[in-house]
């Protein structure tokens, strides 16, 4: 296997400046050299770049939506593109608004997938029921094909196409959930392991039951959506809006290793990495080492060792 790293430096679908620095700080840590210490090909497609959208007013509460839109378009052509190439598909942001862009490119290429989202916020608000008007609270709003007719037009958004089932979607890690976001997991019956789940059940068990039930029917190839906030701060303290109570190193580390195992990782997402979010350096390292630890797992990276096929004793 190998990957295709595309970097979405975007900070749009938030208001704090700094996200857009995520894709060069993780290759700074050394993220390809790493790779290719495993083993692991890797194709650098370089940083998208997004032009500025001039006299992007609010529509209704949501802000930025032409930027978000046209940015987003962007990467989905450019995730497309390195899944007809072959990849494993890498998208470091920037904020999570890329991953409408990063999944619907995805879908585009193989087809139905299942999507694993790992982070402290559901991120399923409608342009209507959002009270920030923040898009990162918002992406998977657009990608369901159950919320389609709730989802007013936006200027820029109508290439979207949903392309994701509820019944594919898995959330790991959550502990900030507005209520609308929680009326409509309900309504929708959205497979979630919180963070009380976590504590019930022990990660293991979560990550059994979440590739049981991705896997009960067809296997589709499996989206990974990662935002580093839903690791805790004090491991990941360089995010916009941390949250306490999260995943420890040991934990976000294992549920990437598991859905690395099922073989059907296609696509993974690294976002949220905020160097000016953090107060010290140490934790700006810390953040992108985890950022860059769990990107290293997705590509099968193992706790235990690893050693390649042909390897032999001196
Ligand atoms: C909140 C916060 N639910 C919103 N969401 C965040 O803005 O819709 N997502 N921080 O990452
Ligand atoms: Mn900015
Ligand atoms: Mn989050
Ligand atoms: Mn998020």
């Amino acid at each position: 296997r190998s990957a295709g790293i595309i970097g979405a430096p975007f900070c749009r679908g938030q208001p704090r400046d700094g996200v857009e620095r995520g894709p060069d700080l993780i290759r700074a840590a050394g993220l390809l050299q790493k790779l290719h210490e495993q083993s692991c090909a890797v194709k650098d497609y370089g940083n998208l770049a997004f032009e500025d959208v001039a006299d992007d007013e609010p529509v209704g509460r949501v802000k930025r939506a032409r930027a978000v839109g046209s940015a987003n378009r962007r990467l989905s052509e450019a995730v497309r593109a390195v899944k007809q190439d072959g990849h494993t598909s890498v998208m470091l942001g920037g904020d999570h608004s890329l991953a409408i862009g990063s999944i619907h490119g995805h879908s585009a290429a193989v087809g139905d997938l299942s999507v694993v989202w790992v982070d402290a916020h559901a991120d399923i608000n409608t342009p209507l029921s959002s009270d920030t008007g923040n898009i990162h609270g918002q992406p998977v709003s657009y990608l369901l094909h159950e919320l389609h007719a709730k989802i007013p037009v936006l200027p820029n958004f109508s290439w979207i196409k949903p392309c994701v089932s509820a019944k594919d979607l898995v959330y790991i890690g959550l502990r900030d959930v507005d209520p609308a976001e929680h009326y409509i997991l309900k309504l929708l019956g959205v497979k979630v392991f919180s963070m009380s789940e976590v504590d019930q059940l022990g990660v293991a068990r979560v990550m059994e039951e979440t590739c049981d039930y991705l896997s009960a029917k067809v296997k589709k190839p499996i989206h990974l959506s990662y935002d580093i906030d839903a690791i805790d701060p004090s491991v990941t303290p360089a995010t916009g809006t941390p949250v306490s109570g999260g995943l420890t190193y040991r934990e976000g580390l294992y549920i990437a290793e598991q859905v690395a195992q099922t073989g059907l990782l296609s696509a993974v997402d690294m976002v949220e990495v905020n160097p000016l979010r953090g107060e010290t350096d140490q934790d700006v390292r810390s953040t992108v080492n985890m950022a860059v630890d769990l990107l290293l797992a997705c590509f099968g990276r193992l706790r235990e060792g690893n050693h390649s096929p042909d390897y032999r004793l001196p």
